[in-house]
């Protein structure tokens, strides 16, 4: 039996060690690997650290088809995380690559691993901009629109690179 194809959306984030290179380098993995089909990336923002004092980041969202089932997707993207060079040290605290599993189709899942929808995507707008660039017209399981929630968040501390 074939296994069922999911939409993802993928928030991309990092603040260490060249974080454009590293976002770079994260988009041509995830395009490249087996499971992943039509994947597409929103541009790239600069967006002030929420959290500790740190670096900023730099942020993106990227939207790929997979039929990797959800704890399968989340071991794939913390296997290019590690190959990136992440060490969990602080909570919120500086990396060189974060890989979060934002939205699978209109899936709630709360796994002690995984919780989808991502539970601050609503409240961070370097999330919310670049994935309403990808899908204005998207729902969370909520009924929620997309477009509408990053019209309304404002765009503070958040700079899109040309
Ligand atoms: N986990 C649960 N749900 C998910 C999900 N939907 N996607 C679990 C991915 N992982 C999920 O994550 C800890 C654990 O969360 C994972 O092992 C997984 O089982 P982590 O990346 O190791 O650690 P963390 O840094 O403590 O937490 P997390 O959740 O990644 O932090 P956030 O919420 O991503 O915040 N400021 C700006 N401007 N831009 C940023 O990108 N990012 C952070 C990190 C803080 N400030 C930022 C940014
Ligand atoms: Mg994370």
């Amino acid at each position: 039996m074939a296994a069922s194809m999911h939409t993802v959306f993928i928030g991309l984030g990092s603040n260490l060690d060249d974080p454009v290179a590293q976002l770079q380098q994260a988009w041509a993995t995830l395009k490249a690997a087996p499971w992943c089909r039509e994947a597409k990336i929103s541009s790239l923002y600069r967006s002030v650290a929420v959290g500790p004092p740190q670096p900023d980041y730099i942020n993106a969202v990227a939207q790929v088809t997979t039929d990797l089932a959800p704890l399968d997707l989340l071991d794939a993207l913390q296997a290019i995380e590690l190959n990136q060079g992440r060490q969990r040290l602080i909570h919120w605290g500086p990396r060189t690559l974060d890989l979060d599993i934002l939205l699978i189709d209109q899936e709630i899942i709360q796994h002690e691993r995984l919780q989808v929808p991502h539970p601050y995507l609503t409240e961070r707008n370097f999330v919310l901009i670049p994935l309403a660039e990808l899908a204005p017209e998207l729902r969370l399981p909520d009924g929620r629109n997309i477009g509408d929630l990053a019209a309304q968040i404002g765009n503070q501390g958040l700079t899109r690179l040309a």
